[in-house]
């Protein structure tokens, strides 16, 4: 099992995890761009939102709903963004999908 991610649902490797449900795991990211950026991952390994399917569909939504309860948690009431970067030219470099949640500052659009 080579996935970083997978390493973290498994506390193989060490996160400040924010929130954990049965399908979904919530941590802060590593090298935040927000005074608030977490990440939203599903427990089971999916590597990018490219490869899912309808029958993804319930999963997909988990993630959002567990993001729109980190940004509660976190206190974000001015707003918040959901991002999900898929393949080069998002940037996507970790390959188990993750929903990023920033706040706590004025996001610019559009991004870069
Ligand atoms: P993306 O570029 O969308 O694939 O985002 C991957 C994010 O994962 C990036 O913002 C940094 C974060 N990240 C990478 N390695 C680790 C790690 O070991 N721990 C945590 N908490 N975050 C990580």
């Amino acid at each position: 099992m080579g996935c970083l991610f997978c390493k973290i649902i498994a506390r193989e490797i060490p996160s400040q995890i924010i929130l954990e449900d049965e399908h979904t795991l919530a941590f802060r990211d590593v090298r935040p761009v927000a005074p608030t950026h977490a990440l939203v991952i599903p427990k089971k390994h999916v590597v990018a939102i490219s490869d899912t399917t309808d029958e993804d569909a319930l999963m997909l939504g988990q993630l959002v709903s567990a993001a729109r309860r980190v940004a509660k948690q976190e206190n974000l009431t001015s707003g918040f963004r959901l991002v999900i970067n898929d393949g080069p030219d998002a940037g996507q470099s970790v390959f188990h999908v993750h929903l990023h949640v920033l706040g706590g500052r004025a996001l610019s659009w559009p991004p870069g």
